[in-house]
């Protein structure tokens, strides 16, 4: 198997958490983001959104981190980051489309416009969106904070593919303009997740080794 990922990108930091967790023999294939590798003709071919990760297995080309992360647990041994169990995955399912399509669209949004663009591509972000996400994000936080209350791991007592998906962006967490204060529960969760030896593991050594091929 094959992963396309960035250094740094929340999504690819998601997939390498799992493939960690499993770990499974995956061959990494950084991109340069500065060169445009995810615009070049060979890329669209494996993602026609020109997006990371991609996950190849032989004539699979699964784009989607959610959806790989899911395709990696079932093609391994492993009963407990993607149980089998229908009730237990519907569940894990469901947080996972929840974090995608509001609370990390929210975060991920905020994260692009006020830190990303001005530190990382020397741009200014637009003060539009950072208010509106910022005010998504108060409502989708308020939702995590409050299942995150007497709970270590957002669906049942283990970690889950869930919780990668759930922190993908922690990088950013302290860096956007956004009061966390009212929500501890989440805070506690966040903190407890950024320091998972799989989550770690996937850390950029450096932030200038953001969105660049690492040497080797
Ligand atoms: N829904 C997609 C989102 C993928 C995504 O946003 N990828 C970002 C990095 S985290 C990307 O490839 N950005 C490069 C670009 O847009 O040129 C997934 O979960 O895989």
């Amino acid at each position: 198997m094959k992963l396309y990922a960035i250094v740094g990108s929340p999504n690819s930091r998601k997939v390498l958490a799992v493939i960690h967790h499993l770990g499974i023999d995956v061959n990494i294939e950084y991109l340069d983001l500065s060169e445009g590798d995810c615009h070049k003709p060979e890329y669209r071919a494996l993602n026609p959104n020109e997006m990371v990760p991609v996950l190849v297995d032989g004539d699979l080309k699964l784009w989607e981190s959610n959806a790989i992360t899911q395709y990696l647990v079932d093609s391994s041994m492993d009963q407990t980051l993607f149980p089998r169990d229908l009730k237990q995955r519907a569940d894990i399912v469901r947080w996972q489309f929840w974090e995608l399509a509001h609370f990390n669209n929210a975060f991920g949004t905020l994260s692009f416009e006020s830190v990303a663009k001005p530190n990382f591509m020397q741009i200014q972000g637009d003060q539009e969106l950072i208010n509106r996400s910022a005010d998504q994000l108060s409502k989708f936080a308020s939702v995590l904070n409050e299942q995150m209350q007497g709970r270590a791991y957002v669906v049942g007592d283990t970690m889950t593919i869930a919780d990668y998906s759930m922190i993908n962006a922690e990088f950013f967490k302290e860096m956007v303009p956004f009061d966390w204060s009212p929500y501890p529960h989440l805070n506690d969760y966040f903190d407890r997740m950024r320091q998972s030896q799989h989550w770690l593991a996937t850390a950029p050594n450096d932030s200038g080794d953001i969105g660049k091929i690492p040497s080797a």
